[in-house]
């Protein structure tokens, strides 16, 4: 038997098994090198014990403190550092923030996003954050925020606001990190993911590829997140978008084939995650979302806006999975029916 097609059994492993917080590099590697259509079918096998295999999260993101940011980040077009022609604009006034998060929610998205352009909020933007959170939950909608740095403090004042997602990347290997970041640290990064954890917040956390990392980095971002206390509830997978006057504005592409693998090994070393297809959907064809979705992906950014940076439109997305017989989860049957695909 080919040494690269398990076992029938080892297939058959229960999702208990599955589930691990003790890997280590060659492993994660050894599954990155396994032919494609081996590593996409074992990914899709484990995804369907987990989820309904036609049915894909939606989050809509807005950026409620656009710029300015004193941090260094190599891929922001937020940062102060970089001249990227970016309009920055101070934190947004709530009935602004319920606007958006009504409209996205007539799009049919379950969760907002409110993503902020901070090294680390003041305790008095937490208060209008926790004002944010609390208006937005009344909609209905699940809420996420991405503040930057939390203290203990802050992280319960946004749990008690109803917070349910707080999104806070490790975005690559701890030894590639220095390369792109010089103003903050990886432990700063594992030490707010600690914070927000013990204040009952669920975690969403993953990375960006595409950034010039070697595959060693990529298996080792997936190794770190698949190897925190628990595993991120959400796992968002951004492809780099290259923003002239960042200094990665000439980055050489990542081969799509690349990025698949990553989203399947994501999802073998995640398997109750939502992996999520995240920045970067604008450049990818359908067929490679088609192949991201094959791989176990089950979540994505919706809506015409990412932060700063554009993504597909929504009439678009719900085209796409009309064509791939696929649902957003939560819509009901109505409100299926109201929104139309084709515009
Ligand atoms: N300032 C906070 C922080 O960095 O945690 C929150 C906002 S920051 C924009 C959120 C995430 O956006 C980053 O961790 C990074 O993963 C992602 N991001 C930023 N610029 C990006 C780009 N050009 N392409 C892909 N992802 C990007
Ligand atoms: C995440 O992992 N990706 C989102 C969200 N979390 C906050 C942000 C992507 C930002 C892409 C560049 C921009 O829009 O400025
Ligand atoms: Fe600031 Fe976040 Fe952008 Fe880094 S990624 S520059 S912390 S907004």
């Amino acid at each position: 038997m080919n040494p690269a097609q398990p076992a029938v059994s080892d297939l058959a492993l229960s999702v208990d098994a599955a589930i691990r917080h003790d890997w280590c590099l060659s492993e994660v590697e050894a599954l990155f090198a396994l032919p494609f259509n081996e590593l996409l079918f074992r990914a899709q096998a484990l995804h369907r014990q987990c989820f309904d295999a036609a049915e894909v999260q939606v989050s809509s993101l807005l950026s409620i403190k656009t710029g300015s940011c004193a941090e260094d980040c190599a891929y922001c077009p937020q940062s102060a550092h970089y001249d990227t022609g970016l309009a920055g604009a101070g934190l947004m006034p709530v009935a602004q923030v319920i606007e958006a998060a009504e409209q996205a929610k007539a799009q049919g998205a379950t969760r907002f996003c409110m993503g902020a352009a901070w090294r680390a909020p003041k305790d008095k933007d937490i208060a209008r954050v926790a004002e944010m959170v609390t208006a937005v939950k009344a909609l209905g909608l699940e809420t996420c925020v991405t503040l930057g740095m939390l203290s203990d403090s802050q992280t319960h004042a946004l749990r008690q606001a109803g917070l349910d997602y707080y999104n806070h990347n490790l975005d690559t290997s701890e030894e590639y990190y220095s390369e792109v970041i010089s103003t903050r640290s990886y432990q700063d990064r594992l030490d707010t993911l600690a914070r927000v954890r013990e204040a009952g917040l669920k975690v969403c956390c993953g990375g960006i590829v595409g950034m010039g990392e070697s595959q060693t980095d990529r298996a080792k971002l997936l190794m770190n997140l698949a190897n925190l206390p628990e595993h991120p509830h959400s796992v968002p997978i951004n492809m780099l978008v290259r923003v002239e006057g960042t200094p990665l504005q000439d980055a050489e592409p990542l081969d799509p084939l690349v990025f698949v693998r990553t989203v399947a090994v994501a999802r073998l070393l995640m398997p109750r995650s939502r992996v999520r297809l995240s920045a970067g959907r604008s450049e990818m064809s359908d067929e490679m979302q088609a192949l991201c979705f094959l791989a176990g992906a089950n979540s994505i950014f919706y809506g015409e806006k990412l932060l700063t940076a554009g993504n597909p439109m929504a009439a678009r997305d719900r085209r796409l999975f009309e064509r791939l017989g696929m649902r957003m989860s939560g819509l009901c049957v109505q409100q299926a029916a109201t929104l139309d695909c084709c515009h």
